[in-house]
Formats: structure tokens, sequence, C-alpha cells
């Protein structure tokens, strides 16, 4: 069940929804005034399954409210929790393939959503970091998806990190993948139904973790931002 919960203490196994207020219409329209707080004092908690590792949101069921998907790393799940449209959502959803806790791998660390295969009904794909592989969850439009099993894609080691744009420009979402024990982005050209072409790899800094996708030097091309865990440790002491 949904709680409207006020937890005295952070629970390890929950997705929070916090509830925006009117700080930036109020702060645009007169700086002046008094800064009203930029979330509700309260959020909402939902269970998940075990240590939620990344969130996405989307109408997956396209009734005009968002509804959340966690990656659970310890119990290798995604959660889907349908959205009610006012920051509530429900844990169960009536379908084959899902009752709320749904198995995707072992090890499941990031989520991304958008719609692979061109039929306006958003999927979902998850990066699963033991198995050195993503998991293409195809959406049946009603917060299910068409197969439990999806496709498997072989990417490169331990992938931290699952993004979905348009690398190449022909129009078919893609999927660039952040491996961080393989120090490489993998990138899957989308074919447009759902399926990609075989990986191909660039490498990149240590134990890449992140990435983000945008046109970084004005030319209409997508550039990729990669973080770098293991970039940022401090050198070692000077003998
Ligand atoms: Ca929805
Ligand atoms: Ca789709
Ligand atoms: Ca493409």
């Amino acid at each position: 069940m949904p709680r409207a919960a006020r937890p005295p203490r952070r629970r390890p196994n929950a997705a929070h929804v916090l509830i925006a207020g009117a700080l930036l219409a109020g702060f645009l329209a007169s700086p002046c005034a008094a800064a009203e707080p930029l979330f509700a004092a309260d959020y909402l908690s939902f269970d998940t399954g075990g240590r939620p590792f990344s969130v996405a949101v989307a109408d997956l069921n396209r009734d005009g409210f968002l509804d959340v998907v966690t990656a659970n790393q310890a119990t290798g799940s995604i959660t889907v929790l349908m959205g009610q449209g006012n920051g509530n959502v429900g844990t169960t959803i009536d379908c084959p393939f899902c009752t709320g806790n749904f198995r995707v791998g072992n090890s499941p660390v990031s989520v991304a959503i958008g719609d692979l295969d061109g039929d306006q009904i958003p999927d979902v794909v998850v990066a699963d970091l033991s198995t050195d592989s993503v998991l293409v969850l195809i959406g049946a439009g009603d917060g299910s998806f068409k197969s439990r099993r999806g496709i498997h894609m072989g990417v490169g080691s331990s992938p931290f990190f699952v993004a979905i744009a348009d690398l190449d420009g022909d129009g078919h979402p893609d999927l660039v993948v952040a491996n961080e024990r393989g120090n490489s982005i993998s990138v899957l050209l989308g074919v447009g139904d759902g399926t990609f072409k075989p990986r191909t790899d660039f490498p990149v800094g240590l134990d890449p973790v992140a990435i983000a996708v945008g046109d970084l030097n004005g030319d209409g091309k997508l550039d990729l931002g990669v973080a770098d865990l293991g970039d940022n440790y401090p050198p070692p002491p000077r003998e």
C-alpha cells in the first residue's frame, strides 16, 4: 500500500517522492518575495526491492500520470510504481509480468526509459552490473512488459549506468553505457524495433559511473560527459 508518510528515519529499500513547492515561480515574479520551500516538508515513501540504486520516471501506461521505476541492486529486480497524478503511486500493477517487483538480473544498478521500438509506448532498459549486459524490456502500454525475459545485450565490464539518446541522428534511440571496471563506454546503435547493433566500445577514464548527453560544442551533434570515479583519487604521496 502507498504510504503518505512522515517517516522518522530513512528506510533502506524505498523510493521517495518530494512534491515541489512554488519557490521558482515566486522567485521569478519577485526576487524580494519571501522564499517558499522548494519541496513540501514531508515526502512520500514507497517500498521497493532491495537496495534501490537508480530511478527513472515516465508515463508507462499512458494515463497522463508519470510512473516511477527503480532498479534494485540487492534483489535483482525493478519496481514499477504506477502514478496516480498527485504524487502518490501504487506499488502493485495488474499485469502478468510485473506485480511491484520484477526480477531483471543479478545486480541491476541503472535504469533508463525511452521508446526504443517506435510504438509511442515507453520501454525500459536496465544495466546489470554482474552480468556485463543490459536488458531491454519492451513496454506493453499498461505498465507491464511484452516479455518477462526481455532482450539481453552484452556491454563492457561492470556496466554502472545506461542512457538513451539518438547519438547518430538516424531517428532511432541508441544506448550508451558506462563500464566501470572496463574503463570504457559501450555504444549500441538502435535499429528502431527495440533491437540494437553490436556494441562499439570507447576508452574513457578510470571507473566511469555516470554519463550525461548533450550538444556540448553547438554543432548539432550529441556529445557525452562521463564521470570517472577513479580519476578523482588523490595522487600518491611523493617519496
Ligand atoms: Ca501513468
Ligand atoms: Ca516502445
Ligand atoms: Ca540512433
